[in-house]
């Protein structure tokens, strides 16, 4: 039926009155619900693809990267991307996920700047390198878990005389997408003295054992604690697993005053798998990207197998099954958008097995 307000030219044939609607409603910019394919899918069509970068050959282009390419203004950081296969070409580790190796080599800095997305770094060689984090200076050794939340300043600093290389994760592709990325270069004085190994915040914050400041009430978004240090990881999930039945212990990695995750956008936490033992198969919406810290695994991903050795990273996309078999004791570094999904509403989780 024709609609008051619209007549068709006499005698004009409905189909030429429907092409003519189409495009009357091209010419408005608008689109018709009912042409448009895959708006509502059963699932989520998923791009990001299982990937895993071998540390041997991260390792190497680092190195390379050290000896060619200098740190300076522009650049910032001397950084490889990991960019999944899925993503056309994007620097991308998964569709809200940065993830990297960095190298700083001995005497180098890296100049101070602060941005919107939010860093984390995960170390996993090498010593001597500190990171000035809002002023409050870091320290950084393998195993440590180093936040540099949204908008806080940083710089690094490697006054030793060896390498150091660290798994950097930013929740800068999701920052992209809302539109939310603003970046500011720091002075180019850099701050030089003598670096207490433990930071104000560590002081303050990470004296453990769930003791906080009495009346110190923290009202950002993100942990006061800038530094989860490898020796108290190591320590509880040795105690976890004491007790565990599986042969696995998982633990996360919170804001020790509030229990909740270390930053908003990006969950953290660490994986210990006994030689033999299997975790279980599961998955979630949202991705994850994965550092083998210790040890050596197969894991299986979707429908891939991974044959992981110690600095191998990997990539999980949304909905994949994942599972963790270790061929020798591993430990796993683990980054995730959940808190995101939470935060939304929009999680989902289930076992498979
Ligand atoms: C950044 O600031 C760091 O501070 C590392 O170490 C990686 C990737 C993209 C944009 C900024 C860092 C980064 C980054």
């Amino acid at each position: 039926m024709a609609s008051p307000k619209f007549t068709a030219p006499d005698g004009m044939p409905k189909q030429d009155q429907v092409n003519e609607f189409y495009q009357a409603v091209a010419e408005a910019d608008l689109q018709p619900l009912w042409v448009q394919k895959g708006i509502m899918p059963k699932e989520p069509p998923l791009a990001a693809v299982p990937f895993a970068w071998k540390w041997k050959t991260l390792k190497e282009l680092a190195e390379r990267s050290g000896e060619l390419i200098p740190i300076d203004r522009g650049g910032d950081r001397r950084v490889l991307s990991l960019s999944n296969p899925g993503l056309s070409g994007q620097p991308f580790a998964t569709p809200t996920l940065w993830g990297a190796v960095q190298y700083l080599g001995p005497g180098e800095v890296a100049p101070a700047h602060r941005h919107t997305p939010a860093a984390l770094r995960f170390v996993i060689e090498g010593s001597g390198v500190w990171t000035l984090v809002n002023g409050d200076p870091v320290a950084m050794s393998p195993g440590d878990l180093v936040l540099t939340p949204s908008w806080s300043w940083h710089e690094h600093h490697n006054p030793g005389d060896v390498p150091m290389l660290w798994f950097d994760a930013l929740d800068l592709p999701l920052a992209r997408s809302l539109d939310a990325v603003f970046f500011e270069n720091g002075p180019d004085q850099m701050v030089n003295r003598a670096v207490d190994p433990t930071s104000n915040s560590e002081l303050h914050f990470g004296s453990g054992a769930g003791l906080v400041p009495f009346e110190e009430k923290v009202t950002q978004a993100y942990s006061p604690l800038f530094a989860y240090r490898w020796k108290d990881t190591d320590r509880a999930l040795a105690n976890t697993l004491r007790k565990s039945e599986t042969g696995t212990a998982s633990l996360r990695f919170v804001d020790p005053t509030r229990g909740i995750d270390v930053m908003p956008t990006m969950r953290c936490s660490m994986h210990r798998v006994s030689a033999g033992a299997k975790t279980r198969t599961s998955r979630r919406n949202g991705s994850s990207v994965w550092v083998t810290f210790r040890g050596s695994a197969v894991a299986t991903i979707g429908e891939e197998r991974f044959y992981l050795d110690e600095g191998d990273m990997f990539a999980v996309p949304s909905w994949c099954p994942i599972s963790i078999e270790a061929t020798h004791d591993a430990d796993f570094f683990c980054t995730s958008d959940a808190p995101v999904f939470e935060a939304l509403g929009l999680d989902r989780a289930e076992f498979l097995d």
